[in-house]
């Protein structure tokens, strides 16, 4: 006879764990959590590239639900460092005593829905079925690695290593070797400083250059770690209120309300500030072209200035999107590496990858580069891919992978037409990538569990969003994000542009997280206005 459940949850990282402890702990349902993995963790027990730390500033990046949780919590550093990450959602887990509710190096390979039973019924591959009324998937945006399919893989002699599933050991294997680094988003950017350190010698092969503004990680002061303690609800405020969920507000002023003069001065005090605030410093960067320009224009000069060989420092430069329309990084001393003697840029726009080697690989014009160790830093199947790979069957075994063959489509990112008592938290069409994720993960939580109470004292079994629902928040996701720049970043993972043959759609919703918190609180409101309850 399979377990029956209240509810199930997919996925045991900052989500899952907050989800578990929302609804076991206050709603005192029967939960369980399946994980993949050993530990808890999420995205962040998988990626421990060299370098890997986040580019939320470390007050933020916390749960804000628990004052306890935030008095009795220290991070160290500006920005955490992954292990540092893995020790906080630990504690997480343990203070809140939930890994016993967590079953952990437990695969879902299955969900499906029965309509007669109002019951999910999810496989693992250990080939356990499990069962429960709402089913919540915890999944993440960036857990499905993309590792791109390039002729003669197999035969290479070397070992390869995706940053998204970087082994246990560490990085002592880097030691002596000839590494090469495919990829320049933010964790190749992160990871070539640390691996050149490592490493004989690093080749970074570069298809879309990218910008990157300096993190300036630090060790944080008593005194800000005291100012945080005193100050949180200031702090949650900032972040509730503004449009991405971080700590810091972004001022109301044009780039074009002041002198070229005043301009340069303060993209200087930014970029010495350092990290994702550099975009926060004027209103209009991500919604008009020319201002954009501005921004790009300074930090293309800023490239230029540090790195030293001017061919490299051209090819770093050449960046073809406005600045931040594909997701702006943050580095500890990124272009400086290029300055080491160990280290190369290789372009592979103009002279493409053509394939791997036994020794290496080789470029479209011929050109053999030798290599020990392939690393690809190459991302994700983002945002859809690890949703689909959970094989989602709902209503009438209609298949999630072909009910999103165009691309996805969802109901305020929280749910899908079609498919009853599921929800995705961060799901497409919601902030979620757009945001600092702990705050859209905890506005997601904190909303699944009132429906889900809701639901239950009101002796509703069923909700799912209405197709019409459905078809009206797709065309807002879309004009919310034709209203920015962000569109035109063609390489951009936010449109699924990395993976060939994925829909081109841009999928998280671009209109801020505090108007779409207030459209989330206003459907609940108004009794899940385009849902259908039954
Ligand atoms: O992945 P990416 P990422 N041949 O997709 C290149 C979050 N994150 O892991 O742009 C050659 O951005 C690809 O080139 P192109 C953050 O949200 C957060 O770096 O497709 N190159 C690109 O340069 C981030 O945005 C943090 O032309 C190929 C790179 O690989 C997201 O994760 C840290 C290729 C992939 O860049 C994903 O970042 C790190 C090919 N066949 C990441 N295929 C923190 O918060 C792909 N590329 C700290």
């Amino acid at each position: 006879m399979p377990k029956t459940l209240d509810a199930l949850i997919i996925g045991a990282g900052f989500s899952g764990l907050y989800q578990l402890h929302a609804l076991r702990d206050r709603l005192g349902l029967k939960v369980e959590v399946l994980e993949a993995a050993e530990g808890v963790g999420g995205t962040w027990y998988w990626n421990r590239y060299p370098g890997a730390r986040c580019d939320s500033e470390s007050h933020s990046y916390c749960y804000a639900f628990s004052a306890e949780l935030i008095r009795e919590w220290e991070f160290s550093e500006r920005y955490p460092e992954q292990p540092e990450i893995m020790r906080y959602l630990n504690h997480v887990a343990d203070r809140f005593d939930l890994k016993r509710d967590i079953r952990f190096n437990t695969r879902v390979t299955g969900a499906r829905y029965d309509a007669e039973e109002n019951l999910w019924h999810v496989t693992t591959e250990a080939g356990e079925t499990v069962s429960a009324t709402w089913l919540i998937t915890a999944v993440g945006c960036l857990s499905t690695t993309n590792t791109p399919d390039m002729p003669g893989l197999a035969s290479f002699k070397g070992r390869t290593v995706h940053t998204g599933e970087w082994p246990h050991e560490g990085l002592e294997f880097l030691r002596g070797q000839r590494v090469g680094q495919i990829g320049t988003g933010s964790t190749g950017i992160q990871a070539a400083p640390v691996i050149a350190e490592h490493a004989a010698h690093l080749t970074v092969f570069q298809r879309t250059p990218n910008y990157s503004v300096p993190a300036r990680n630090a060790p944080l002061s008593e005194e800000f770690r005291r100012h945080v303690r005193e100050n949180f609800d200031e702090i949650r405020e900032v972040m509730h209120s503004n449009t991405n969920g971080h700590a810091f507000r972004i001022t109301e002023r044009s780039v074009f309300d002041v002198s070229e003069a005043e301009r340069e001065a303060i993209y200087e005090a930014a970029w010495e500030k350092g990290g994702l605030q550099f975009r926060a410093n004027f209103s209009d960067i991500l919604t008009d072209l020319k201002a954009n320009q501005t921004a790009a224009e300074f930090v293309k000069r800023k490239i230029r200035e540090i790195v030293k060989d001017p061919a490299t420092a051209a090819l770093l430069s050449d960046i073809d999107h406005p600045y931040a329309a594909k997701r702006p990084p943050i580095d500890s001393f990124y272009f400086e590496t290029f300055n080491r003697p160990n280290v190369s840029l290789v372009d592979v726009r103009s002279n493409p990858i053509e394939s791997i080697t036994p020794d290496g690989l080789r470029l479209r014009d011929g050109t053999e580069h030798k290599l020990d160790i392939i690393v690809f830093a190459t991302g994700f199947d983002a945002m859809t891919g690890p949703l689909l790979r959970l094989n989602i069957e709902g209503r009438d075994g209609i298949a999630l992978r072909d009910a999103w063959a165009a691309g996805p489509r969802s109901y305020l990112g929280l749910q899908v037409a079609g498919f009853p008592n599921l929800f995705t938290v961060t799901g497409p069409g919601s902030p979620s990538v757009l945001c600092n994720m702990p705050v859209a993960i905890e506005q997601h939580v904190e909303w699944i569990t009132d429906c889900i109470a809701h639901l239950r004292a009101n002796g509703i079994a069923r909700i799912e969003p209405a197709p019409e629902a459905v078809e009206d928040w797709v065309g807002q996701v879309n004009a919310a994000a034709d209203e920015t720049l962000l569109p035109q970043a063609s390489s951009s993972w936010y449109l699924g542009a990395n993976v060939p043959g994925k829909p081109r759609v841009f999928m998280p919703y671009a209109g801020g997280m505090a108007r779409y918190r207030g459209i989330c609180e206003d459907v609940a409101a108004r009794g899940y206005a385009g849902f259908a309850l039954s």
